[in-house]
């Protein structure tokens, strides 16, 4: 590198900043935040209404650092649960600087784009849209009609597509950001990768495993709480996790015949528990029946969902 050249690349400000991830349920908002981060640190899955609160991921690049706020999918809130998914959305739309909004571009345009179209307008603040699953579009001209109509609705700072899934286009997607993001200097210390404590992510992690291996009808009726964790020695961690149904029937679906499923939801969390601490655990898992757990407030703060 020429000396002339490498003085303008330090020179380059730095631009830092918290970014918010809004968007319908399933649009792929965690997929993004796993990816960018680089780490698996929200629970995705195919069923909608998988995340239910904050999560915060931090991307630092050369040129400046991005705090990545995922956030449950907009829907119409039912019971308490959704409630307060529904004022997660919203707190982190006020304290963000730049709003994305994600959007499934291989579905139509339903009433659900446009609400979440009127929070982000409401929210003021600047925003981007990002066109994501485009990996799902043979012909990539079906992303114009999109770009138009909502270009025709608002104002964006960038219109990227994106397949959060395969990562494409991300790198241009974090240049765009940084660019609307405010000149400061790092937030948070390069390896602080997320907000969310070990136990936190375990249950998340618990959770995730039951999503992947149960039907349609589980997964609005459990929730995850670690317990306890029990640092036994410097490379073996025990872990206590509790899954919360609301119905006898559905415990018996989740532990399964011969606790068959149970096992394997138990044998799927745990290595992934393990890759996350690199070393051995021993992870136990009960379920406890609490009826109308959606609704009670001291359960919900248990949870963390507040
Ligand atoms: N083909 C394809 N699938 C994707 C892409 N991004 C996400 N998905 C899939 O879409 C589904 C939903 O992904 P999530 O990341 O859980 O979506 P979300 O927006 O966080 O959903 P909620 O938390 O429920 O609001 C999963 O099955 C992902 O694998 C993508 O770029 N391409
Ligand atoms: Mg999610």
């Amino acid at each position: 590198m020429n000396e002339a050249f490498a003085e303008s690349v330090e020179k380059e400000p730095s631009h830092s900043g918290y970014v918010g991830l809004v968007g319908r349920p399933n649009a792929g908002k965690s997929t993004l935040l796993n990816c960018l981060v680089g780490q698996k640190i929200a629970a995705v899955s195919d069923k909608p209404q998988t995340t239910r609160f904050r999560i915060q991921g931090v991307i630092t690049k050369p040129n400046g650092q991005i705090v990545l706020v995922d956030t449950p999918g907009v829907h119409l809130p039912g019971y308490e649960l959704n409630r307060r998914m529904m004022a997660a959305v919203q707190d982190a739309l006020m304290g963000v600087d730049l709003v994305c909004l994600i959007r499934d571009a291989s579905v139509s345009t339903g009433n659900g784009d446009r609400f979440v179209l009127d929070l982000v307008r409401q929210s003021a603040k600047p925003s981007q849209l990002l066109l994501n699953k485009s990996d799902k579009l043979k012909d990539k001209s079906k992303l114009l009609p999109l770009i138009e109509w909502y270009r025709a609705e608002h104002e964006w700072k960038a219109i990227v597509p994106i397949s959060a899934l395969r990562g494409d286009q991300i790198e241009q997607l974090l240049q765009e950001t940084l660019e609307c993001l405010p000149e400061s200097e790092a937030l948070f210390a390069e390896d602080e990768l997320t907000d969310q404590s070990m136990r936190a992510l375990a249950a998340e992690i618990v959770r995730e495993k039951i999503l992947e291996t149960t039907g349609e009808e589980i997964p609005y009726v459990t929730a995850v709480v670690t317990e306890q964790w029990e640092e036994v020695r410097e490379d073996f961690t025990r872990i206590h996790c509790v899954i919360f149904v609301e119905r006898a029937s559905q415990k018996k679906i989740i532990i399964g015949h011969g606790a068959q499923r149970l096992k394997q939801i138990g044998m799927r969390a745990r290595r992934e528990i393990e890759k996350l601490l690199g070393h051995r655990s021993h992870l136990q898992l009960f379920v406890k029946v609490e009826a109308d757990w959606r609704e009670r407030d001291h359960l919900l703060n248990e949870m963390g969902i507040k």
